[in-house]
């Protein structure tokens, strides 16, 4: 499969394929500044982007489960067609299926880009009736794009959920702030309660449970690592929402793929289609994304 897929997809000094310690299949994306991207087959999950120092910039949880049918615990894990808990399973069923590689590319040079598609599926349609494509590509040019493209390939609206769990790690939350919601009405989704708030300080700093849907948000926000001197941009696009999550310590107990102390070296900032569905008509396409960047300590 591995050799196939080199084969087909493969693009030489930019992208190959390999299988993890798990033996699943993984893309390895190299740009021409040395940046590196790892993604999944499995639940087309971006587990690694490395700066090309090798610091990595996104978190994976010790604990991580790589069993099929569970989600892995960190990375870029996709959210569709469901948020959070519901009928389906937690933040829908795209991060515990098998994705397929549809193609490759150099978009510009020193860029690489590899897409994957999600088709439905005889398990998808015993949950969730509805014929669809999802197509998933990621682009690393300096700047990491995760973007995906919806089609209702049904005859009936399509009604769904998406965005982009991104799990960023961090030296110590208790110094980090997150820069951009200044003013911002916000959902407090904690234990379920659903309570509303306004972002007051211009720096949103995390010291307990955080669980917190900011409607309408800004298309960009900052994360700022003051131990670390590093500052990472979230950039959405057609998406409205952005999610902040940090389970803290308590909450962190009830998460089995999580280590005790593991909710002070991350934080989740979601470009997040969360507070109202997107209707799709039959043969409509609904297309959105996120381009994550940073600026780092010389
Ligand atoms: O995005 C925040 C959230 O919905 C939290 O409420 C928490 O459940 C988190 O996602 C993790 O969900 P997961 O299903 O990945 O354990």
């Amino acid at each position: 499969m591995i050799e196939r897929l080199d084969e087909l997809f493969g693009i030489k000094g930019a992208l190959t394929f390999q299988r993890d310690s798990h033996q699943w299949p993984k893309a390895i994306l190299q740009d021409d500044s040395g940046h590196r991207v790892e993604i999944l087959l499995y639940g087309g999950q971006v587990l690694s982007w490395q700066t090309p120092k090798n610091d990595e910039l996104l978190f994976v949880s010790s604990k991580a489960n790589f069993q099929r049918g569970k989600p892995v615990r960190g990375g870029i894990p996709l959210v569709f067609p469901q948020f959070g808990k519901g009928e389906l399973p937690s933040h829908g069923f795209a991060r515990t299926s098998a994705w397929e590689v549809k193609r490759s590319a150099s978009p510009q040079p020193g860029a690489v880009s590899v897409t994957f598609e999600l088709l439905d599926n005889r398990s998808t349609m015993d949950i969730w009736p509805h014929p669809f494509v999802v197509e998933l590509t990621v682009t690393l040019n300096k700047s990491l794009k995760t973007e995906m493209k919806v089609v209702n390939c049904g005859t009936t609206p399509l009604y769904f959920f998406a965005g982009f769990h991104t799990y960023f790690r961090l030296a110590d939350i208790t110094r980090t702030q997150i820069l951009g919601l200044q003013g911002i009405t916000f959902i407090d989704t904690r234990r379920g309660a659903k309570s509303y708030g306004v972002q007051q300080p211009e720096a949103l700093i995390i010291d307990e449970e955080t669980d917190r849907n900011y409607l309408n948000a800004p298309n960009e926000v900052q994360i700022v690592d003051q131990l670390l001197n590093r500052t990472v941009t979230v950039k959405k696009k057609n998406i409205k929402d952005l999610v902040v999550w940090n389970p803290w310590a308590e909450k962190s107990k009830e998460f089995q793929d999580l280590g005790p102390q593991e909710f002070s070296s991350f934080v989740c900032v979601e470009p997040m289609i969360v507070n109202q569905k997107i209707t799709l008509e039959p043969r409509q396409t609904h297309e959105f994304g996120q381009e994550l960047s940073y600026q780092a300590a010389s």
